[in-house]
């Protein structure tokens, strides 16, 4: 039953509660297989805002945009200006800065961990420059993910590449502004696969550590071995004041980059909830950028990412629920039965009335997706874009 406490949690939860959107998630992107085509994707960086845009309007969460710096800045610095004036024109912020230290030829055996000295350079420039790209457009993160590792055993030397990623981190650590921070993700494998410098947690903690303090860990929900316990990294990295952000998204076999809670939406509400805890227990509000990392092949972009916002609010609204008091009295005396079913109890309510109930008060449509399905824009932006879709060079431009 909802009554008016359920009501007023959900709305608090709620109104703090944002989500960046990645700019790639809205282009034309595929696997290593084949990319399908979708007449609709964003070509542009300018299309990109614009379908962040909609996004925001309809859930009230994304008010900012991550953007990939070669992608979307292919000029790096002289490309702020521009990317100034589509934040106002669409009312969307920039948000985090994603340097892209994997794609281009000289990074085949690595971008900071690669043998070459000069191949090194390139890349801490590159880095660099997304730090000075970041200092421009007001952004606070830079979060850079390392495609560098080996496939094949005796081919690399681990300890020296881990001496470089030390080195470059550090180097990239001293010229980050009072108030931007460099967020380290971890994956454990692909495209290495025999090993990746930054595999897991552990490293990543071990590398931030050593860069500096302006360094944090971001959680890839979907850089995960199976059944591995990602709360847990979460409790910890809250714990040791190290955690920095979320790329959202779900996985069933490996980094598949699903839609966040289509596989297991009982471990994002177990994310979220042990956050809440925390925040529940420190009287603070944790500081941790959310983002979505999702790149749809086959779903339409814009709806995917819809349906990816609203169900990272039902989650969150639900981990709101859980009555911390109760939890705690019932951890401490280890009733476990009855403090399981006080959590399971908060994950199986149906918060989506009270989500109705937010989202009629602040003014936002009920049924997004229906509002979005209903306004007409993606067969508008499927005439525009449809052209240059086709020509096949829309990928990542
Ligand atoms: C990686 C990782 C990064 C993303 C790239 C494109 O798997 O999740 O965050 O920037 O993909
Ligand atoms: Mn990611
Ligand atoms: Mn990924």
């Amino acid at each position: 039953m909802m009554n008016d406490i359920t009501v007023e949690k959900v709305c608090s939860a709620l109104d703090k509660f944002k989500i960046e959107l990645p700019s790639w998630g809205f282009a034309n992107t595929g696997t290593r297989f084949g990319k399908f085509i979708q007449a609709a994707a964003a070509t542009t960086i300018e299309e990109k805002f614009s379908d962040a845009s909609q996004v925001h309007s309809l859930t009230g969460s994304c008010p900012t945009l991550a953007l990939h710096v070669q992608w979307d800045l292919p000029n790096g610095l002289k490309n702020v200006s521009e990317v100034q004036a589509l934040s106002k024109q669409f009312a969307i912020r920039p948000g985090s800065i994603n340097p892209n230290i994997f794609q281009n030829q000289e990074y085949k055996f690595g971008s900071l961990g690669n043998p070459d000295p000069a191949i090194r350079r390139t890349a801490i420039r590159h880095v660099l420059d997304c730090v000075a790209i970041s200092d421009a457009l007001s952004c606070r993160d830079v979060s850079p993910w390392f495609a560098d590792g080996s496939n094949y055993p005796g081919t690399q030397n681990i300890r020296q590449r881990i001496q470089f990623f030390q080195d470059g981190l550090r180097e990239v650590h001293s010229a980050l502004k009072p108030g931007q921070r460099l967020l380290i993700e971890y994956k454990p494998f692909e495209p290495a696969f025999y090993h990746t410098d930054i595999a897991d947690w552990g490293m990543a903690v071990l590398l931030a550590k050593h860069a500096g303090p302006q360094s944090y860990v971001l959680v890839d929900t979907g850089h995960h071995y199976q059944s591995q316990n990602i709360e847990q990294i979460v409790a910890w990295l809250l714990h040791t004041k190290l955690m920095g952000g979320f790329h959202f998204n779900d996985r069933r076999y490996a980094d598949d980059d699903l839609t966040l809670g289509s596989i297991d939406p009982y471990q994002i509400f177990r994310i979220f909830h042990e956050i809440r805890m925390f925040e529940w227990e420190t009287q603070s509000t944790a500081d941790i950028a959310y983002m979505v990392d999702q790149s749809h092949n086959l779903k339409g972009k814009i709806e995917a990412m819809i349906q990816t916002v609203c169900t990272a609010q039902e989650l969150c609204a639900k981990a709101a629920l859980v009555d911390h008091e109760k939890l705690a009295k019932l951890q401490r005396d280890c009733s476990l039965v009855d403090a399981e079913e006080t959590l399971r109890g908060a994950f199986w309510q149906d918060v989506r009335p009270a989500i109705q109930e937010w989202r009629k008060t602040r003014g936002l449509p009920q049924d997004p997706m229906h509002a979005f399905r209903s306004s007409g824009y993606l067969e508008r932006i499927a005439k525009e874009r449809g052209d240059k879709n086709r020509g096949g060079l829309a990928s990542y431009a």
